[in-house]
């Protein structure tokens, strides 16, 4: 890694269909914010880019779905996403956009490019086709069941369940999603990616780490998760890829012959990476070139599992048929993370979405990442709880990382006006906590954030111990030497630590360096803390996060799930003619007496006055009103219903009643007082 001149570090570009939840976070977005943090600490030449993803299916099913158009929907939600981003702090050199100008530009001409190289065969083939909408449909517009795992959810372009990349005519059973039926063959042109022409070096490349003779990379500092992905798909045959579309949104194929065509949305994405740093170098003076096109720079990918054949073979493949590009040094996916027992879910609002834990929890930024990060999927799917998320925040960062910083400047406040006290320091505690540096950096080079992230956290558990063991707050009376020592050392410790955490927890790590007087985070094992060196006054890093929070957020997530299931409706009924509902005799009725039918759960006895008469009507009304509630009240009767007998007792009419999807009853109330007897027609 050292022997590179500088880092370009990309994060999975997200569509800006939805906000971001915390499952992006911990798929990409976190842990390349703790890396480019490192590297930057470090002093390396980092460039981290990202944007969002406007073009494709997602975006336009999305638009049809909201009834706005596609550049609304990117609007609203590149908005939303930038925001939680900046808010978050994660720290992009640059946030871009595939609907700029530049990037359509960009990735235009790059397909010109490809296609002077002769990287794109061009064929005619017959493509589903949903003859009621008049569309092709490929990508998200066609669902069926993979053929490699059996979901039957699987999108035409790819299956998110097993990751595997697809085609519409691999999938089992298609179905459109524009209306449901089964789509037909038309025939039409496109511009295909001969995947299979690039089996060999491919597979050398992600294998042994070789290209074109030469040593790219170790293939051992590549994930096990990810090598075995590329390879049962390598394995399974590389298919030609069509790299354009029949769809209006996207950038135009900018040849002849292409009209109502864009670029698949899997070609033009990637290259976003590219426009970023464009943006970015006319942004700052420098030369884009430099990070894309110099063997010297080590490019790095963030993202999810499911988006791994996209990063390892199709990108790399365009990237090398184009020639002048570097490929990615390492594609570091995580996998999944589930949240409360249950697949987070968009559509079914199954998510903590991050623009409102940051509404919520503004001051408590550094507890989310600090939890997400110790259960990072980094090779196996992992889990999110809101109780787990409680005892990360109580038990480590209030009773261990605060705790400790907080005595330590507490006791020098008490004892010594807030200055260092005058001393020497215990070395071999020191020695110990500035090994750290080494480990954290050791496990961040391979990616192991969590295990980065616990040897972090020790040099607090060393300082919290080095405290308990030596109680100065007690020696202060009997030993004052070794009392000022013990806290002189702590104070250094703090140091340290506010250097370690700083990855991982920038906002603590800087409110530190402000509490000790010294300088931001640096990756430097000299310290500041001297004798006499005035510290500021403490403040409390983290506090409780208490039970009935807890309680609140898992409630908020069942509501909203619940919320958002969709209504089944019962099927209308067969049509019925003016005639037949002439003969229904209507009329408004009032509760004159109510009682419960001894026996049953549902019944009310009944009585009411029709302007008629009073009669008595038993109504399946008593899980949802209780008697007394309900006298006086009007509602509206069908009078001429041949009288029935429920229970024993006759039922001379009946009560005309809502009911919800769910199965709640209630009334029909008429929307004023009407003379009973009025007749509803
Ligand atoms: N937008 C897929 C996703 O959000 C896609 C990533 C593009 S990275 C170039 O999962
Ligand atoms: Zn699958």
């Amino acid at each position: 890694m050292s022997a590179y001149k500088r880092h370009l570090i990309t994060a999975a570009l997200p569509y800006a269909n939805g906000p971001i939840h915390l499952g992006h976070l911990a798929g990409a977005y976190l842990p390349s914010d703790i890396y480019v943090r490192y590297l930057r600490l470090k002093g390396k030449d980092v460039l981290f880019v990202c944007g969002s993803d406007e073009h494709g299916a997602a975006i336009t099913i999305k638009a049809k779905k909201e009834g706005i158009t596609p550049q609304e929907v990117v609007d609203r939600y590149d908005a939303i996403i930038r925001k939680s981003f900046a808010d978050f702090g994660i720290d992009f050199d640059i946030y871009h956009r595939t609907s700029s100008e530049l990037h359509h530009e960009t990735a235009s001409n790059y397909f010109l490019e490809l296609l002077e190289k002769d990287a794109f065969t061009v064929q005619e083939s017959e493509q589903y086709f949903d003859a009621e909408a008049n569309q092709f449909l490929a990508d998200r517009y066609i669902t069926g069941t993979c053929p490699k795992c059996g979901n039957e959810n699987a999108y035409g372009d790819q299956c998110e369940s097993c990751g595997s990349a697809l085609s519409p005519t691999d999938l089992i059973d298609p179905k459109s999603t524009l209306s449901g039926s089964q789509p037909i063959l038309k025939t039409t042109k496109h511009w295909y990616l001969p995947m299979q022409n690039h089996e060999q070096w491919l597979k050398e490349w992600i294998n042994q780490g070789t290209l074109d003779g030469k040593q790219h990379h170790n293939p051992k500092e590549w994930k096990n998760h990810v090598v075995g992905q590329c390879n049962s798909w390598i394995d399974g045959g590389l298919q030609p890829r069509a790299m354009t579309r029949d769809l209006d949104w996207g950038v135009r194929v900018p040849v002849e012959g292409a009209e109502g065509k864009v670029l698949y949305v899997w070609l033009d994405a990637p290259i976003g990476y590219i426009s970023a740093t464009k943006q970015w170098a006319i942004d700052n003076g420098k030369n884009w070139e430099d990070y894309w096109k110099d063997e010297e720079t080590r490019l790095v990918h963030f993202i999810g599992k499911d988006n791994i054949v996209f990063h390892c073979i199709i990108f790399p493949i365009l990237l090398k048929a184009h020639g002048e590009f570097i490929l990615p040094e390492n594609v570091p996916a995580n996998e999944f993370l589930n949240l409360e027992g249950q697949k987070l879910s968009t559509s079914r609002n199954w998510a903590v979405w991050l623009h409102e834990y940051l509404e919520e929890y503004p001051d408590r930024i550094d507890a989310l990442r600090y939890c997400i990060t110790s259960i990072l999927p980094e090779n196996k799917d992992s889990e999110f709880t809101w109780a787990d998320f409680q005892a990360r925040n109580n038990n480590e960062l209030v009773a261990i990382l605060g705790n400790f910083v907080n005595r330590a400047v507490v006791l020098t406040h008490k004892y010594f006006e807030g200055k260092v006290p005058t001393s020497d320091f215990d070395h071999s505690v020191l020695d110990e906590v500035k090994t750290h540096y080494g480990k954290v950096s050791e496990n961040l080079d391979k990616f192991n954030f969590r295990q980065a992230l616990s040897e972090a956290m020790n040099v607090a558990r060393i300082g919290n111990k080095y405290l308990a063991d030596n109680e100065p707050w007690k020696t202060i009376k009997t030993d004052e030497t070794a009392a000022k020592k013990v806290i002189a050392t702590s104070l250094v410790i703090a140091e340290h630590l506010k250097n370690v955490i700083a990855p991982f927890l920038p906002n603590t790590s800087a409110k530190l360096a402000q509490m000790l007087n010294v300088p931001q985070a640096s990756w430097n094992t000299e310290n500041t803390i001297a004798s006499g060196h005035q510290l500021n006054p403490a403040q409390l890093l983290f506090t409780k996060f208490e039970d009935e929070e807890v309680e609140k957020q898992v409630n908020k997530l069942k509501e909203a799930a619940a919320a958002a299931k969709p209504i089944e409706l019962e099927p209308a009924k067969p049509e019925t003619t003016f005639d037949v509902f002439q003969k229904l005799d209507i009329r408004i009725a009032t509760i004159l007496e109510a009682e419960k039918v001894a026996k049953t759960k549902k019944l009310l006895k009944l009585k009411v006055d029709t302007g008629m008469d009073e009669r008595t009507v038993v109504s399946g009304i008593a899980e949802f009103y209780s008697p007394e509630e309900i006298i006086g009240k009007q509602v509206c009767l069908l009078a001429n219903l041949a009288p029935r007998d429920i229970k024993g007792i006759t039922s001379q009419g009946m009560i005309l009643m809502a009911e919800s999807p769910d199965g709640k009853l209630s009334f029909t109330l008429p929307e004023s007082t009407v003379p009973n007897g009025t007749s509803v027609s």
